[in-house]
Parts: structure tokens; sequence; C-alpha cells
């Protein structure tokens, strides 16, 4: 993958040198890419900093082995620009990571992104100054720069996490987080592979390093929901198609709950019959994408006897697709129901474990003891491996945030202010932290949604809002105490009618690794896109109703 990023590494600053920018942006992802185009076409001074070496966030990141999308890539592209749309073609239904960075490769070449980005750059601390009214910000070695405005396009799930298994250090074979996969190329042939983790992106790991591994021994603690994904190539007709019809398709999105092109049924599971129920769920599975999950039954994650009816059916899929029925039941989950945490869509994942090559660790009745230099020693016994694979998640949502030393007024901490939790406007802002805008934070629709489409929302929000304020002289906002408390007692509250907040995940900010993070919070904003919209526009129309602006 070509670094395109070397010329503009940015030197430690000389003394007292700190250059002012209107806003500065933390990220280069996709929310970050698009807010340096806004509000750079607006004439505001904006510098971006970046910890990779190149733009894409996740998508420069998470280049592990079968990493793709979720969503129907022709769904997830950028939508403001008519032109990059019908240049674009995505080969495939659901893009391969390598296609997606070359995407926004491409976007940024297309709209001379990376003159305005420093990248290599990790921004450790920022800092707002109450008198000067600027945020000084600081990154890893040393280097300072400041903005009147303050945005973080830091990602829901960027910083990685590994796991705190004694002896992780020691190993002497290769070893590689998911989230931060070399650029080098990495072969499994002929090796013997371990993987931890069995998410999403274990789920995607797994299904490659299988076709390919001498041995592939995969350590299980809990197992997780997967539906198939029905990849495919898009044809030249359907390109055509796409390409026609990109205002149906974000219209589509718009409406729905999530922004995916899958919309909830809008009969409840209980409301036919039983051989109905099952023959629309088979449609479902034999379905692309999302729509057992997010295009079913509109009550199927928020009843629990409507999840019991979807979650017997996936289990029998299970067992009809693993050879071994000891396995399969080893591999349906016994804690949770279908869809209440984030479901991993597969292709062959359930026949791999029919291979001979491949094998199941289950770390409930043989947990990890410790890694040494030769492999994993579990209770039962030792696997040797050459290569261990941490697929074992991030510090979702805040933890990228926990990674920076933000302060607010009189030196507020917004690790310490979130520690019980997070607190937010819209999701977009915090009371204590002036002029602070978090894109992709907490408590906003982006969090769990068919991000990019979120992303635009957002970044058009706050790109709409320093707009005015510019245009009004004022140079500083900050939610009031009242507006986030109100805010924050919404957001639980949309959570509280769905079955996942019963569920340990990182929808729920649990991560086992990470200190402080074992209670469940929720993080998300379960309200739907659509009202997270109306809200937006109703504030904006009220002149930024629950700002306190001076
Ligand atoms: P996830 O979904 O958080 O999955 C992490 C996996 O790693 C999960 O199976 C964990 O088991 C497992 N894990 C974590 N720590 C350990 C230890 N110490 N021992 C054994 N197993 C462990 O992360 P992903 O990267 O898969 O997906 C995150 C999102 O990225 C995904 O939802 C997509 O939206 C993109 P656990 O479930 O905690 O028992």
């Amino acid at each position: 993958m070509p670094d395109t990023s070397t010329a503009s590494v940015p030197a430690a600053s000389p003394p007292g040198d700190c250059p002012h920018y209107d806003v500065i942006i933390i990220g280069a992802g996709m929310s970050g890419m698009y807010q340096l185009h806004r509000l750079r076409s607006l004439g505001f001074t904006v510098r971006v900093f970046e910890a990779g070496g190149g733009v894409g966030g996740t998508w420069y990141w998470n280049r592990y082995p079968g990493a793709r999308f979720d969503s129907e890539s022709w769904s997830y592209g950028y939508s403001f620009d008519p032109e990059l749309l019908q240049q674009w073609e995505w080969s495939e239904h659901f893009a391969p990571q390598p296609e997606t960075l070359r995407y926004l490769e491409h976007v940024a070449d297309k709209l001379d992104l990376r003159r305005d980005i420093s990248f290599n750059c990790r921004v450790r601390s920022a800092r707002f100054d109450e008198g000067a009214g600027v945020w000084r910000i600081e990154w890893a070695n040393g280097g300072r720069a400041q903005a009147t405005w303050l945005i973080t396009a830091v990602g829901p799930l960027s910083a990685p996490t590994m796991p705190t298994i004694p002896g992780v250090a020691d190993f002497r074979g290769e070893a590689y987080h998911t989230g931060t996969w070399p650029h080098h190329p990495v072969s499994f042939a002929g090796k013997r592979v371990g993987v931890i983790g069995t998410g999403a992106t274990g789920v995607q790991t797994i299904q490659e390093v299988a076709k390919t591994a001498a041995t592939l021994t995969v350590f299980q603690r809990s197992p997780n929901w997967c539906a198939p994904l029905h990849n495919a190539p898009i044809t030249a007709e359907e390109q055509q198609r796409i390409k026609a019809s990109y205002d149906e398709i974000f219209e589509r999105c718009r409406e729905s709950h999530g922004c995916f092109i899958h919309k909830a049924d809008p009969r409840k599971a209980m409301e036919v019959t039983e051989a109905e129920r099952e023959a629309f769920y088979e449609k479902l599975y034999a379905e692309p994408g999302f729509g057992i999950w997010i295009g079913n039954f509109r009550d199927v994650l928020s009843d629990r006897a409507a999840n019991d009816t979807l979650t017997d059916f996936i289990a029998r899929k299970i067992r009809a697709r693993v050879n071994d029925p000891a396995l399969a039941e080893k591999l349906i989950p016994r804690n949770h129901g279908f869809g209440t945490r984030r479901v991993p869509l597969e292709t062959r994942y359930y026949e791999v474990y029919n291979q001979p090559n491949v094998r199941l660790v289950d770390l409930r009745e043989d947990p990890i003891e410790r890694i040494d230099a030769t492999g994993i020693r579990t209770r039962a016994g030792h696997h040797d491996l050459d290569m261990i694979i941490y697929a074992t998640g991030f510090d979702a949502v805040t933890g990228a945030f926990d990674r920076i030393d933000i302060r607010g007024r009189g030196g507020l901490s917004l690790r310490k202010k979130w520690a019980g939790g997070p607190r937010t406007y819209l999701g977009l802002q915090v009371e204590g932290f002036p002029n602070l805008f978090t894109l992709v934070g907490p408590h906003n629709s982006a969090t769990f949604c068919n991000i990019p489409r979120c992303i635009e929302q957002n970044v058009d929000f706050v790109t709409a809002m320093l707009a005015e304020l510019r245009d009004r002289g004022v140079r500083r906002a900050e939610p009031t105490p009242q507006a986030e408390a109100e805010w924050t007692a919404h957001v639980n509250e949309t959570g509280e009618k769905l079955l996942f907040t019963q569920v340990d995940s990182w929808f729920m900010g649990i991560n086992s690794n990470v200190p402080g993070k074992q209670t469940r919070t929720f993080l998300l904003y379960a309200g739907g896109a659509p009202a997270y919209r109306e809200k937006c526009d109703e504030v904006a129309a009220n002149g930024y109703r629950g700002f306190a602006l001076s």
C-alpha cells in the first residue's frame, strides 16, 4: 500500500511556535476528510492531524485478511459529489478493504485534501485556553498547534485492545492485532496459526486464514450469531443501474433507522403464522447483507418472544452447516439472542469448522492460562503456533477519546467527566468543553449507522453551525447543562427499549481488557437516524437552541 504522506510528517514545533487555524480536526478517516472539504470550501483555515501514514481511518488500519464491508458498497460511499458517484465503480456488492482504501485515496486526490493534513501525527493532548478562547493540541513528538474550534473525527472503533493474557510479550512467532495489521503481505501458507476472538473481525479473518494455513486454531470465548453475507461481483448491467439510481438509494437510506438500505418489516413476528415466519426468515437468510438483522420483523430486537423465534431459526441453520453436532453446539451462543450484539456477516464461516485443518478451542471449558514463546497454553494442554492473530476488538467509541488528554474549562478532564458513562448534547458537544465537536462520538446516530450516511449528516450540521456562528460573530459554543442532561436522558431511554442493552458487548461499552469498562453504559443513539436528523434540524432552525453562544 503506498504511503502517500512522507512529505508531510510534522516536525516538533520550535519553542513558542504554535500555528493558529480556525479549525483543527483530529483524524483523516471518512468524517475528517469530508469535514475538511466542507469547511475549507467555506473559507475556514483548517488543519487535520492524523496518526496514520495516509487517509482512510478504519480502512487504513484494518488491513487484516478478509476485511470488507458488511454494508452494500454502493450505499456506503460519500453521497455529496455526483461526479464522484458516477466516476467510481465498486467491483463487488460488499467491497474488500483494499478497494475501499483506494476509494478514499481517490477522494483525497480528487478534492486535493492532503495538502491540509499532517500525517504520522498522533495527538496526545488537547487543552482549552479559556482566556484566549482557543484549543491547543500537542502531538506525540512535541509539535503544537491551536484553533478556535476543535473537531474530533477519531472514529468509533479506532483504539485496538490487546487481551490481558499473561505472556503476550513472550511469544516468539509472528503476532498481529487485526486493527494494526502490517502493510507488508502476511502469508499463512504452511503455518500453524491461532486466532483469538470471534467478533465480526475474527469471523472475517478466520474464513480467510483457513484457506491456506497448515492448521488454524480458533480460541473462542463467546460465539456470536453470524449470518451469510452473500457477496457477489457487480455486473456491468448492475453498475449502470446503481449509477442511475443513487438518488433513490440514498433516499431509502435516509428513511431507515440506521441508514442502511434494509428497512424493518412493518409486521410483528407473532402477527403471522409460524409457517409465514419461517418462510420470511428463510428469505432473509438467503439475501445479501444485514436484512436478516435490521430488515426483519420490527419487534425482533425489542421483544424477547419475537427474538426467540429468530434465534431458534439461526441455531438450526448453524446445526445444519456444521458436520460435528457437538462442535455446532459450541458455535451457538447461549447468553444472548440473535442480533442483540453486532451480527458478523460471513462467507462459509461455519463450513470452515468442517475442514480437517481447523480446530476450535472453547475457552469456556478450556480457558487460556498463558501465552509463551512457542504458543498458547490452555488448561487442557499446549498449542504450538507459528503465528497468533489477535482479533480482540477495540475500546469502543469513547476509547479513542480516552487516549487523548482532553481538558476543557478549568482543566476539566473529558476522560473523568465520562468515567461513569458519556454525557453529551446531540452526541456532538459536551458541557465544560467549549468549541469542541465530537463527530462520531457517543450518543450521536453515527455510532449505530451505515456510517458514511450519518457522518455526512453530522459534518453538514457542524459546518452549517460554524458558518452561521461566524456570520453572527459568535466565537464560543457550549451546551447548557440542561440541554446535556435532557439529551443524555433521552439517549438512555432510547436504549431501554432494545434487547441489546441487556447484553455485554462493545455497544454497551464493555471491554474485558480495559480497566473501568466492565459496567454496561449505553454508548449509541438508538432513536434512529431520521429522528436524530429531525432533532438536529429543529435545533438549527431555533438558532442552535441548547447551546450557550457568546
Ligand atoms: P469485538 O466484536 O469486540 O470482538 C472481540 C472478540 O475478541 C470477542 O470474540 C471477544 O470475546 C474476544 N476477546 C477479547 N478479549 C479476549 C480475551 N482476553 N480472551 C479471549 N477472547 C477475547 O471486536 P471486532 O474487532 O470483532 O469487531 C468490532 C467491530 O469492528 C465490529 O462490530 C464491526 O462493526 C467493526 P468476548 O465476546 O468478549 O467474550
